[in-house]
């Protein structure tokens, strides 16, 4: 069994077609150091859910960001904030004017059982265009994938080609080799 600590429910459902029904959902809120990198974030939200959680099982936390070429990475690190601060279509309103839209979702994954600390991770790359689709969560409408929002496709899909997918692959493969 692995608690996976998030308050987003997009994340564990993409996480479980990777590692099955062996996942449990912790809705604890880790401190999120201040830092640009995600690693560090995930690292240290895991090892403190970790503790909180009793030392029973290991955990996984989550990083994610979106990071948009034309105004320097923003929201990055901060994605979250944004999201729930401006909202996902004044994000799109704010890039449109913008010659180049390109933008990059990535995702850290931090496993941390009491001893190993692992980080896994993964990029997409695509460009912000205007809010289609309705699945998937976040940012997902406004984020376009060679011609398809994220939030156009399945669950399956989006893992096949995303930034957590890449990072829950990697990880399945190194549970899997344990
Ligand atoms: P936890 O910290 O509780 O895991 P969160 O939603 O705050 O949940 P993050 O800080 O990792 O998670 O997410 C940063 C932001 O990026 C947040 O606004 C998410 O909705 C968004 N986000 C993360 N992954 C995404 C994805 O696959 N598609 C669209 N938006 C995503």
């Amino acid at each position: 069994m692995i608690r996976f600590v998030t308050g987003n429910e997009g994340k564990v459902r993409e996480a479980r077609e990777y590692l099955d029904d062996d996942v449990e959902q912790i809705d604890y809120d880790y401190t999120e150091v201040q830092s640009d990198d995600l690693a560090d974030v995930a690292v240290a939200g895991a090892r403190e859910a970790f503790e909180a959680t009793g030392g029973e099982e290991p955990v996984v936390v989550d990083d994610a960001g979106l990071f948009v070429d034309a105004v320097g990475g923003f929201p990055g690190p901060y994605s979250a904030y944004v999201e729930g601060t401006l909202g996902v279509e004044r994000v799109w309103k704010l890039v449109r004017e913008e010659e180049n839209r390109r933008a990059r979702f990535r995702c850290v994954v931090a496993y941390y059982d009491g001893e190993r600390t692992e980080t896994f991770d993964g990029a997409v790359p695509g460009r912000i265009v205007a809010p289609r689709g309705d699945g998937g969560f976040g940012y997902d409408p406004i984020f376009e994938h060679e011609g398809t929002t994220l939030a156009e496709m399945s669950t399956e899909r989006k893992n096949a080609i995303s930034h957590r997918g890449r990072a829950l692959a990697k990880f399945a493969d190194w549970l899997a080799d344990d």
